[in-house]
């Protein structure tokens, strides 16, 4: 076996192992439930190698969307132990809209799902039982849209806010330092709860304690308000405009209209709602001196001016024009994000000169092979190929020096987190099957020195 396929086999292994017969775990131990985005990114991995699985790491997500449409960030496994926040502090039944057989959160995750559906239908040889698969979520992914424009878009601006550090992704991205400091709670406030995740991982790679404290006390706010979004709305000291968050809406809208098409549907829909949060994102969140998207603080009615790896996504969709994707790959070189030299493993999570960084903790810095994955297909979509395929060749080096880790310390490419961790082991598939040159040690080649 060659070195290219002996590390897809391990990837398919990885899957293999925290499929529990139902979904794909995250990871084996930290992560013992089913994840939204993460089912997203792990079934775009499925799709190269087993197409049933692929579908059905949907189909069991989506099992549990609620009544108003609201798809949650975590389906709890009944079997499983070992997680905290569990159902328990999440209280779901306190809302008329939650399903009443299975326990979930009450938050939810970026929207990926219909451009994951549609990349599974694109990669199926049996398009029949594709289309099939493809008719039954159509109408459960159109209600998650509608849900997020209806709740979160109150004001119809063509942004959706988010709610709680979870429902972004990046839980403890220096992105929330303002707002989470702007959140004072006195010891009666404190929620009581322990952690399971410091047992499991090192402390130093998770959130801290002040940081869990805000996350558990939201959690509780949206308990006790029954999960009615006006009350929380009116309530929570936590509401962002997130980039990513807009940018992967934007993008599933473009491929809920290609889903649309091949069911014979109406795409035009879709299409408009892509472009409306498409002039959105760029009327609100970009920043023309800068050079970049930013967040906004719902809050406080300001930019958070805080430099993610995330506020270069809307690559991804298409988002930036030709001088704003050539500006923001300018920024992405000069700020220390993109590096040929060798002397840091590309993209860290967050600004490496940025106050706080960490290149250990978590999204404080760390390199996220979803990130990444995301960039490489924003670049390539704009013609930033040597970009692109540089990054390709550092995900390689990094899970092939390393292993299979939920991130990276951008210096020494040391894994943290979880091992064994499966939206890695399925981004490097993807990429293995699509973007199989700049995967080959051949990347080499590409005009600057790469990673060493
Ligand atoms: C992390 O978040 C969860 C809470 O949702 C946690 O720390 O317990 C994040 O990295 C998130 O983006 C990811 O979906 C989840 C599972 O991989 O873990």
């Amino acid at each position: 076996m060659n070195a290219t396929a002996a590390l897809r086999e391990q990837a398919r292994q990885i899957l293999e192992s925290n499929w529990t017969g139902r979904f794909t775990r995250p990871a084996p131990r930290l992560y013992p439930h089913q994840w939204s985005w993460d089912a997203a990114f792990i079934a775009l991995g499925w799709a190269h190698v087993d197409q049933k699985r692929a579908q059905q790491e949907l189909r069991h997500l989506f099992r549990a969307q609620w009544r108003n449409g609201l798809v949650p960030h975590i389906v709890f496994d009944r079997r499983a132990r070992g997680y905290f926040p569990g159902p328990q502090v999440w209280e779901t039944h306190r809302c008329p809209h939650a399903p009443a057989r299975k326990a979930t959160s009450g938050v939810v995750q970026p929207p990926l799902h219909a451009t994951a559906a549609w990349a599974i239908y694109q990669q199926a040889t049996d398009r029949s039982a594709a289309r099939a698969f493809l008719e039954e979520l159509f109408p459960k992914l159109v209600a998650w849209h509608d849900y997020l424009f209806r709740e979160r878009d109150p004001q119809g601006e063509g942004l959706v806010y988010i709610r709680h550090p979870w429902e972004s992704g990046m839980d403890n991205a220096p992105l929330w330092d303002g707002i989470e400091q702007r959140m004072h709670l006195n010891p009666s406030d404190r929620p009581r709860y322990r952690r399971v995740d410091t047992m499991l991982v090192a402390e130093a790679d998770r959130p801290t304690g002040a940081e869990y404290d805000r996350y558990v006390y939201l959690v509780r706010l949206f308990a006790e308000a029954g999960y009615d979004e006006a009350r929380i709305r009116e309530a929570c000291p936590f509401l962002v405009q997130d980039v990513l968050f807009n940018t992967l809406l934007c993008q599933a809208e473009q491929d809920l209209a290609e889903i649309a098409s091949v069911l014979g549907e109406d795409p035009e829909p879709f299409r408009q709602r892509a472009r409306r949060v498409a002039e959105a994102v760029n009327r609100c969140l970009w920043d023309e001196q800068r050079a970049l998207y930013f967040d906004y603080d719902l809050g406080v009615s300001q930019r958070i001016w805080v430099r993610m790896a995330a506020c270069f996504t809307p690559l991804f969709a298409s988002i930036p024009d030709g001088l704003q994707a050539a500006r923001l790959v300018s920024h992405l070189e000069a700020s220390g994000f993109f590096n040929w030299d060798g002397s840091r493993y590309s993209v860290p999570s967050y600004d490496p000169n940025g106050l706080g960084f960490s290149p250990v903790q978590y999204w404080r810095g760390p390199v996220w092979i979803n990130i990444n994955w995301l960039l490489i297909e924003g670049l390539a979509r704009y013609g930033y190929t040597e970009h692109a395929a540089h990054l390709c060749r550092t995900v390689r080096l990094l899970v092939e020096r390393h292993g299979f880790y939920e991130y990276y310390h951008p210096y020494t490419g040391e894994g943290h987190g979880s091992e064994q961790f499966s939206w890695t082991a399925a981004l490097v598939l993807d990429l293995l099957a699509r973007r199989p040159t700049w995967m080959q040690w051949g990347v080499r080649s590409t005009r600057r020195r790469a990673v060493a």
